[in-house]
């Protein structure tokens, strides 16, 4: 081994100790609900990813920090669920936009497995300063570890991102490398971009977690610069295709005897990737088929009666129901015609009309009876 080499080497493990033993001075103060200490530990393997680097994604809306190459792994020495996330500050002319895809990356050879269980949180921070807070916005959880050592790739179903500010992408670690020795956090420690942070809560965070974190800060503040393989994918303007309501009024048609009742079933469907909020039916020609129906979540369906009593006149009624996903108002209307018909009583008269149509018959012939009865009289007087 050449000299040069071998002082290389001998930097590279004073740095190596220098750092996890600065890390444990830094995180030592928090504890796990079992009492223990918590720390942060630098993943055992060290490694380099045997992973081509990922290639840049090219949506509209691009939050990226790494390089597309991990080059390690953050897991909590005695083990446990912490919050890692990247803030990204999109160009002010980016917002409003619509976040489609988060991607997160994990590592073969870090103790995690395909299935295992991730929560993804994305937040706003418009002070740009994660440490004094920022507003959750969205939640997409229960998704898994998809693949390792490629990007796993989570569709949001469109979460409405307003700004101004940052945006943060967060990862809790559900049952993916919660145990000690694992090391769910990949990191690309090729040029830090400070944007990275960590947070621990001295056990489980909560569903969603408030920030900041009771130990928080940067990834480059424990001693380990770099940044999370964590992105987000979206494009400028309202999420037109992630919130979206179905209304439908049946029956279609109907006939109804003047003065009865038309009956109606009523059935809204969120059939976007959002909960939707605020949720109405508005029908103005039959006030008893309106209906506050407030939040309705993704795929669910609200489905009612509503009676039109006392029916005179034959009408096209329409169904409008609206709600907001987001901060993106839907809406949607259904039509359903009612017929009425004239009741029993009405088709006597029809027939008294006929009769009286008939006088002029009677009449006529009445006529030409007393006419030819003068006729036949003539004849025999001349006869
Ligand atoms: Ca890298
Ligand atoms: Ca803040």
């Amino acid at each position: 081994m050449t000299k040069p080499r071998a002082l290389i080497i001998l930097i590279v493990c004073l740095l190596s100790v220098s750092l996890f033993v600065g890390l444990l001075a830094r995180a030592g103060t928090a504890v796990a609900q079992d009492g223990q200490p918590v720390v942060l530990e630098l993943s055992a393997s060290g490694r380099d990813s045997d992973a081509p680097p990922a290639a840049m994604p090219e949506a509209p809306v691009n939050l990226v920090v790494d390089d597309g190459s991990a080059e390690n792994a953050i897991g909590l020495t005695a083990g446990g669920q912490f919050i890692w996330l990247n803030r990204f500050t999109p160009a002010p002319a980016d917002y409003p936009f619509c976040l489609n895809e988060i991607q997160v990356l994990f590592r073969s050879g870090d103790g995690i497995n395909v299935s295992e269980v991730v929560d993804l949180y994305v937040y706003g921070d418009a002070d740009g300063n994660p440490a004094n807070g920022a507003t959750h916005i969205a939640s997409v959880t229960g998704v898994t570890v998809q693949a390792l050592d490629v990007f796993s790739v989570y569709p949001t179903g469109g979460i409405a991102v307003s700004g101004p500010g940052d945006t943060l992408v967060a990862v809790v670690n559900r049952t993916a490398g919660t145990d000690p020795g694992e090391f769910p956090a990949a990191i690309d420690q090729t040029a830090t971009q400070m944007r990275s942070w960590v947070g621990l809560y001295g056990g489980p965070p909560a569903d969603p977690p408030t920030l900041p974190a009771p130990t928080f800060g940067t990834i480059d503040s424990f001693g380990f610069p770099g940044n999370w393989m964590v992105r987000g994918l979206g494009e400028t303007g309202a999420c037109l295709g992630g919130a979206a309501i179905a209304v439908s009024k049946s029956p279609d048609t109907q006939t109804v005897v003047s003065g009865g009742n038309a009956n109606f079933t009523i059935t809204v469907t969120n059939t976007g990737g959002i909960t939707l909020t605020n949720v109405t039916v508005t029908d103005t020609l039959v006030p008893a088929c309106n209906s506050a129906i407030g939040t309705l979540g993704v795929g669910a369906t609200n489905t009612y009666n509503c009676t039109d009593v006392g029916v005179t006149n034959s009408y096209t009624n329409t169904a409008v129901a609206g709600g907001l996903g987001g901060q993106t108002p839907v809406s949607a209307s259904d039509d359903a015609l009612v017929t009425v018909v004239p009741p029993t009583s009405v088709s006597l008269s029809d027939f008294g009309a006929t009769r009286v149509a008939l006088w002029p018959l009677w009449l006529g012939g009445l006529v030409v009876a007393v006419l030819g009865a003068g006729v036949l009289l003539r004849r025999r007087r001349t006869v």
